[in-house]
């Protein structure tokens, strides 16, 4: 039996909101049931690999400050096992169902894409096995096409055909390994897919670049039967000055226009990309849900103060509430879930501090959960949306939506029937101070 790296770190028990053990979750209770659901197969934790075990606390001013014991020097493979042992005895102490990677998070890089791949294939057998020791399985897995210097000027969006060729065999590689490892999704986000100036970049053929790329990685899944759905992962912008996907809006645009189908194709929303995108995380959720490409959610959040992709955990059960709100009402997820793309400040440098992120966060999903629970069983909310609908389920609107009249007949309508019609309260406030008695 191998030392604990977590020494002094037990499994973290649910002991109820009066809790004053910080160890301790005071909402999330994996076992409470939520409109027909456990609580663990409602939110689908997952913890990622890169923030919690890669980060090292590093920042553009200062060296890493978290020298974890499976970082620093020695033999690369050794370390990458090491840190499989804390990511695998991390994840059964806090009790997250799933996790998730990219592929050089879990292997170091060879000197060439075979070397690579072959390391790859060494910690995919790690991984296999503490996934089956453990019961932990693999939402995802996705190709690190950024970090390398051949990505700096895109992936498949490279103006050189070998960067794009590259990538497509990396990306062929990780979604073989997801598959291995059983993952439910592959998640595809466009790390440097985007440009700076384009005062150098031919953006059409860029964007035709991207669409042949997908459109490979969709005929590959349905060729070794991978049955999960291809995620892409909206951000505006960070690392280039313009990410072309852009938000979810920008993303279903692209699937539609290069032929990619909903079937096979859904979005990974992270919360601090939509607020940088000038949305708010609801409007990214409540466009992905009313057009069918919902797919995952990576959970974090950004500094109202900070312009960037800050990934801290998330903290706001009454925002967070709403969000849960249109995932649970449309039916929760299917392959789904909320993995947390979030990391602990460069100053938390002990290892407990990934435990209180991740507590803390995870109990915020609960807690939205619960109050998603009562907002959607009270049905008030609800209730008022469909009234304020109510002339579309019948008489001329519904007419007008089973085109039963043209544009003349609709003028006619009004001429005729004298229609003037008569404005009527929004309610927001009424709506908000409805909200605020569930919390
Ligand atoms: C970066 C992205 C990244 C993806 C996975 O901003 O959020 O972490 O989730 O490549
Ligand atoms: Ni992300
Ligand atoms: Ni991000």
């Amino acid at each position: 039996m191998p030392q604990p790296i977590f020494a002094g770190i037990d499994a973290i028990p649910f002991q109820g909101p009066e809790s004053q053990n910080p160890l301790s979750f005071r909402f999330y209770d994996k076992n409470r049931v939520v409109r027909g659901k456990r609580m663990e197969e409602q939110l689908r934790v997952a913890v990622c690999y890169w923030h919690t075990f890669c980060g090292d606390g590093k920042d553009p001013f200062g060296d890493a400050t978290f020298n974890r014991p499976w970082q620093g020097d020695g033999d690369k493979l050794e370390l990458a096992k090491m840190k499989a042992a804390a990511a695998f005895e991390f994840f059964t102490k806090l009790g997250n169902p799933y996790y998730c990677f990219h592929d050089r998070d879990v292997a170091p890089e060879g000197k060439s894409l075979a070397e690579s791949n072959d390391l790859l294939d060494r910690m995919v057998d790690v991984l296999a096995g503490l996934q089956q020791k453990t019961g932990v399985k693999l939402l995802w897995g996705t190709a690190n096409l950024f970090s390398n210097p051949r990505f700096m000027s895109g992936a498949s969006t490279n103006p050189d055909p070998e960067v794009f060729a590259y990538s497509a065999a990396q990306v062929k590689k990780a979604l073989d390994v997801t598959q291995k490892l059983g993952g439910e999704n592959y998640v595809l986000w466009g790390g440097r897919e985007g440009y700076e100036s384009l005062l150098n970049t031919d953006m059409k053929r860029e964007l035709d670049q991207m669409g042949r790329f997908m459109n490979l990685v969709c005929e590959y899944k349905h060729k070794i039967g991978f049955k999960g759905p291809l995620l892409i992962e909206p951000k505006p912008r960070e690392p280039t000055k313009h990410q072309y996907d852009y938000d979810s809006a920008a993303v279903y645009a692209f699937f539609q226009h290069y032929g990619l189908s909903k079937d096979d194709f859904k979005v990974n929303i992270e919360n601090n990309h939509a607020t940088l995108a000038g949305h708010t995380f609801e409007h990214e959720v409540a466009y992905a849900v009313a057009n069918g490409i919902f797919g995952s959610i990576d959970m974090n959040r950004g500094d109202l103060l900070l312009g960037w992709d800050t990934d801290q955990f998330p903290n706001e059960a009454g925002e967070m509430a709403l969000v849960l709100r249109h995932i649970v009402a449309a039916g929760g997820f299917t392959t789904g879930g909320f993995n947390f793309d979030a990391k602990v400040r460069r100053q938390s440098i002990d290892l407990a501090d990934l435990f209180h992120a991740h507590i803390g966060g995870m109990d915020v999903l609960a807690r939205a959960l619960l109050i998603a629970d009562k907002m959607i069983a009270d049905g008030k909310l609800q209730g008022a949306i469909d009234a304020r609908y109510k002339g579309w389920t019948g008489g001329l609107g519904k007419e007008i939506l089973d085109k039963k009249l043209d544009l003349a007949g609709i003028s006619d309508r009004v001429l005729k029937g004298n229609i003037n019609p008569k404005p009527r309260s929004g309610q927001q406030e009424m709506l908000e101070n409805l909200v605020n008695r569930y919390l």
